[in-house]
């Protein structure tokens, strides 16, 4: 599949906000800075669509891309830094639950992980979450240029193992070196197949 087409939509920072559209969506979820921004726009071809770490306010709302009129990219707010005291205490942005519980064309959550470092409580959060609940997910390490080809399988292995899940569910994605987006395209493409 190639993107020919990829435009913003419309933003929200709340429930009623959130688009009602029976187009199938795929959502990127991930901590603040793990590169969700920066894949929409290598997947989608376009520089400049989402906007990346240099415009922080964005990053708090749910952001949508019309892709070649058919489906949606959705970036979700970063989990942020926040260190809490309570451990089970969920420290995502509420608007990012009421995306997931409202979201019923919801194709495939994205979620991204750096392959440099271990997974946190949150990330281990949200892919609980995301199992509790039934929602698709597939898991993506960025950065995979940062470290050596020849240990990615490595890292990817230790991820799946610290995850507990299926080393297959993970797939190393970098926007320098390409790798893993052409991969990606097609799962796309297979779900929206399906999907209409
Ligand atoms: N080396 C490298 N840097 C990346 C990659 N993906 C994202 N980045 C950088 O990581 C930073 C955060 O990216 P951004 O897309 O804004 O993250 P977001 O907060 O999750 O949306 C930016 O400086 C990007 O250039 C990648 O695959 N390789
Ligand atoms: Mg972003």
């Amino acid at each position: 599949m190639k993107i020919i087409k990829a435009e913003y939509v419309t933003s929200a920072v709340e429930l009623l906000g959130l688009l009602k559209d029976e187009k199938p969506q795929f959502a990127f979820v991930g901590r603040s800075n793990v590169g969700k921004s920066s894949l929409i726009n290598a997947l989608s071809g376009k520089k400049n669509l989402a906007k990346t770490s240099s415009t922080p306010g964005l990053t708090k709302m749910v952001n949508y891309f019309l892709i070649n009129d058919s489906f949606y990219f959705v970036d979700l707010p970063g989990y942020g830094f926040a260190k809490t005291a309570h451990k089970t205490k969920k420290v995502w942005a509420k608007v990012i639950e009421d995306y997931f519980e409202n979201s019923s064309n919801l194709a495939t959550v994205f979620v991204l992980l750096d392959i440099r470092h271990e997974p946190s409580e949150n990330d281990k959060m949200m892919i609980k979450y995301l199992i509790l609940n039934q929602i698709s997910f597939k898991i993506i390490a960025t950065k995979s240029d940062k470290i050596a080809k020849s240990k990615i399988k490595n890292y990817l292995r230790a991820m799946a193992n610290q995850l507990n899940v299926r080393e297959d569910i993970i797939k190393a994605v970098s926007i320098q070196s390409k790798q893993g987006l052409n991969e990606i395209l097609k799962y796309i493409e297979s779900c929206v197949e399906v999907n209409s």
